[in-house]
């Protein structure tokens, strides 16, 4: 035992994270040993302010993704004026703390900026604006974001087109156009098409894969697809998730699962809590059994801080630490999932995030 202590104990001086990720239970060490990045969304008004939230952030998760600091709306809210100061932050902290970071996102209906959204743009003034945009932004983090959710949400439920500013004035176009652009200011950057509700094989999933296989007939830059994961109690699982994960894997895309939460109508109960944990396992769980699935996203992990209960009246506790940060069953089972998972990897587990950051 002494020099296995010795081991320990002079790896440690050389490289704390590695042994950490070798010793540890985290989800990230978990996540690492079989080649998946665990991540989460970053408010990072709390990242700022909460020492708790920071430890458990860079404890537990091999990636982040900024909830809201890389939108439009905040990096641009005076027209001409970029200002990338929030998000700057939570790239330093992801650095200091050996996290990949998903660049999220660059074109969506919604959160523009105020001028933007007041409207009086002809249809070649948007093209303009929107490539200024993605270029200044992508060139801004080139180099230090692994994947970028360069359009996010172009469908309707029913698997039309959103009849968007951008769908207005450039048709489905603007898509690939978005993509190039994106791939002209970071050619190492993973490029993404993010969407909600296409978890399951269905109308809305069925036009995701049409457009992706489209594109990548027409040599246009897409490499993954994301699967936001908004789920319901009172929705039901998705359960054709992992075919449907996998159709888009064999297209030879990347697939992740963007931004996992299980909302319930509250209160919460111990019944409730335990579905949602089933919930979660099985999100993990489909993710793990498809190579090309590279991440795990949930959108937020403490239930004081998350999006759903703003916007859902009546609903909420949708992750997995309660408002007393506390562990909820859904932890466990992320956990568990990991656990029961075969261990991909023989080699250094910190190599993960390196792995996807390049
Ligand atoms: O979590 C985000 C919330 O703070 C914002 O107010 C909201 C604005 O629409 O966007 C939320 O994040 C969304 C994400 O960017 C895209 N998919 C749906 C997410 C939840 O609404």
């Amino acid at each position: 035992m002494r020099w296995l202590a010795c081991f320990l104990f002079v790896a440690c001086a050389l490289s704390p994270s590695h042994v950490v990720a070798q010793a540890d239970s985290s989800l990230r060490s978990g996540g690492d040993a079989r080649n998946k990045l665990i991540g989460t969304a970053v408010n990072t008004t709390v990242l700022r302010t909460d020492p708790g939230y920071r430890d458990f952030l860079a404890r537990e998760f091999s990636s982040v993704t900024p909830e809201n600091v890389m939108k439009w709306q905040v990096v641009e809210p005076q027209r001409g004026k970029p200002d990338y100061t929030a998000a700057d932050q939570l790239v330093q902290f992801a650095q200091a703390n050996n996290q990949a970071v998903r660049g999220h996102t660059l074109v969506w209906h919604k959160q523009l900026p105020a001028w933007l959204a007041a409207g009086g743009f002809s249809s070649s003034d948007l093209a303009d604006l929107l490539h200024a945009h993605i270029g200044d932004e992508v060139s801004h983090f080139a180099g230090e974001i692994y994947a970028w959710d360069v359009v996010n949400e172009p469908f309707n439920d029913d698997g039309s087109w959103r009849n968007s500013i951008w769908y207005q004035a450039m048709g489905s176009d603007y898509v690939a156009m978005a993509l190039q652009w994106a791939h002209e200011a970071d050619p190492s950057a993973k490029l993404y098409l993010n969407d909600y509700s296409t978890e399951g094989i269905g109308a809305k999933s069925d036009a995701m894969y049409a457009l992706a296989a489209d594109l990548l007939a027409r040599g246009v830059p897409l490499d993954g697809v994301g699967f936001q994961a908004h789920l319901g109690l009172q929705y039901g699982f998705p359960d054709s998730l992992t075919a449907n994960l996998q159709r888009f894997a064999d297209l030879g895309l990347d697939v992740a699962i963007t931004e996992a939460d299980v909302r319930m109508p509250l209160p919460a109960d111990s019944d409730k809590l335990a579905r949602q944990a089933d919930y979660f396992g099985r999100l993990l769980a489909s993710c793990l059994a498809v190579d090309r699935c590279v991440s795990f996203t949930v959108w937020g992990f403490d239930d004081s801080h998350s999006w759903v209960p703003g916007v859902f009246q009546g609903q909420g506790a949708a992750t997995l630490l309660d408002q007393a940060f506390e562990r909820k069953p859904a932890y466990d089972a992320l956990r568990d999932a990991l656990a029961a998972s075969p261990n991909a990897r023989q080699s250094d587990p910190a190599d993960g995030v390196i792995n996807h950051t390049k």
